[in-house]
């Protein structure tokens, strides 16, 4: 059945798409039918590489007359199944469509093909004397096109707020394949429902984004990043609170004490200092003028004294600096061999200390075999638990068990009115359990909306909703 339908999609591509980009080869069936997610098998009918929006309106025309599934594919970091294609849909690539389109210096903005990387616009900015702050780990390969459709966060959400808060424009091919051009770059726009922010974070479920305009900002001054050893939960608020009152923080992260320990094995990292801590904090403060960095180490003389801090390192150069993210940045690459189960949550920042020591309780007394590690975005309230697969348990197996505890730990989240999914989505593994997070209203709603702008499911088809 499935051999069939893949060959039906793969003939009416043929037929119906002249001069597109066709692939069924095996391994590329493989890299591009999945994400970093590797809970799923992927099993795509073809990936598809349209170079131009005409031929992505197309492409969807085509899928919305012959019922075709289609899945677009980016640089493939999501971590939540967004974008694995499993049951013969054609996936879109946007691979070759990585042009920047256009730099506007007075409404300082940038136009860009879906498939541009997210380092390359970073760098792109930095070479006009600007800055694109959206930061996280994957930003080397990662496309912007997934950052919109997944809303992306990252390191410097606290200072700079989410890729939402960049999006100036946006053109989309909805599920009828229409072509919409959203807001069009426009800093004030009162006409009605913003259809821009409805793309953004939808996950490809209500049309693929063909294009973006981003907002650029002034760059930021030098800085300097702090890695703190602390001595528990509310004292990492404390020192939080200080820092965060006192100086203009870009970044305010945390890591448990056993991602610590991976991070430093993974990438053969040393102890960045003598003293082991239940908890890190990785922080970055702006020095905009003289005297900051003096300010900084006041308030850590306060923490030591306050007994919120251990001990701690303070870099000297960009070099240190980059050493010093490598223990918080490293740590997803560092456990991927060890098939981490990953749950992406957020709460409250004020409510961080109560949740985590609720969760740990919670997750201590459910996986007493498993190894669970925390780290995440303190400074924005989201917290990743990566739960560690036994070398010789069985994937299934494992998923299943870590699946049986994901309502305890939804409900307790539902408890503090947080989120199952931060910054990572909802996509395939999530989407059981998306209404521990939005209530029944929310959720008809939005398959409303879903119907409006793909009325034939062939968008993303599965996820989400
Ligand atoms: C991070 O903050 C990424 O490092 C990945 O969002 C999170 O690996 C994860 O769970
Ligand atoms: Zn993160």
């Amino acid at each position: 059945m499935t051999a069939e339908l893949k060959n039906r999609r793969l003939s009416i591509l043929k037929t119906h798409c002249a001069g597109l980009e066709i692939n069924t080869e095996p391994a590329i069936l493989e890299s591009h039918g999945c994400d970093w997610t590797r809970f799923r098998k992927p099993d795509p009918a073809a990936v598809v590489f349209p170079r131009s929006i005409d031929e992505i309106a197309n492409l969807v025309a085509v899928a919305f007359e012959h019922q075709v599934a289609l899945v677009p594919s980016g640089g493939r970091t999501g971590l939540s199944g967004g974008a694995i294609a499993d049951s013969a849909e054609v996936v879109v690539s946007f691979d070759r469509m990585r042009q920047i389109r256009d730099f506007n210096a007075v409404n300082r903005t940038l136009t860009v093909e879906p498939g541009v990387v997210t380092h390359s616009i970073q760098e792109y900015a930095a070479q006009q004397g600007l800055y694109y702050p959206v930061s996280f780990a994957a930003e080397g390969s990662s496309q912007i096109g997934g950052n919109i459709a997944t809303n992306a966060g990252g390191i410097r959400v606290l200072r700079y707020g989410l890729t939402r808060d960049r999006v100036a424009g946006l053109k989309v091919i909805d599920g009828r394949g229409e072509l919409l051009e959203c807001n069009h770059g426009l800093v004030k726009n009162a006409s009605g429902y913003d259809l821009r922010h409805l793309f953004i974070g939808s996950e490809g479920t209500l049309g693929f984004i063909v294009e973006a305009t981003l907002w650029l900002v002034d760059p930021p001054p030098p800085s300097h990043v702090m890695l703190l050893a602390v001595s528990g939960l509310e004292a990492m608020m404390d020192v939080f609170r200080l820092f965060n009152d006192t100086l203009v923080l870009s970044a305010f992260e945390c890591l448990s004490a056993a991602a610590m320990a991976y991070v430093r094995k993974g990438h053969g990292l040393p102890a960045p200092m003598d003293t082991e801590s239940p908890f890190y904090v990785v922080l970055e403060f702006e020095c905009a003028e003289p005297g900051v960095e003096d300010t900084a180490l006041q308030c850590f003389e306060k923490c030591l004294e306050a007994g919120w801090v251990e001990d701690g390192v303070i870099s000297q150069s960009e070099g240190q600096a980059a050493d010093l993210w490598r223990y918080r940045e490293g740590i997803s690459e560092a456990i991927t061999p060890y098939t981490p189960y990953k749950n992406d949550l957020s709460v409250r920042i004020s409510d961080v200390p109560a949740y985590l020591a609720d969760l740990d309780k919670l997750v201590n007394s459910h996986y007493p075999d498993f190894e669970v590690l925390w780290y995440g975005h303190v400074g924005d309230g989201n917290l990743h638990m990566n739960i560690l697969k036994p070398e010789n348990m069985p994937v299934e197996k494992f998923e299943d068990i870590c699946g049986r505890v994901n309502p305890d730990v939804f409900s307790l989240t539902r408890s503090y009115n947080g989120s199952i999914s931060a910054e990572h989505g909802i996509g395939l593994l999530k989407k059981p359990y998306l209404s521990y997070t939005r209530s029944k209203a929310d959720i008809e709603r939005m398959r409303g909306i879903k119907a409006v702008f793909d009325p034939l499911n062939i968008m993303n088809p599965g996820k989400l909703i």
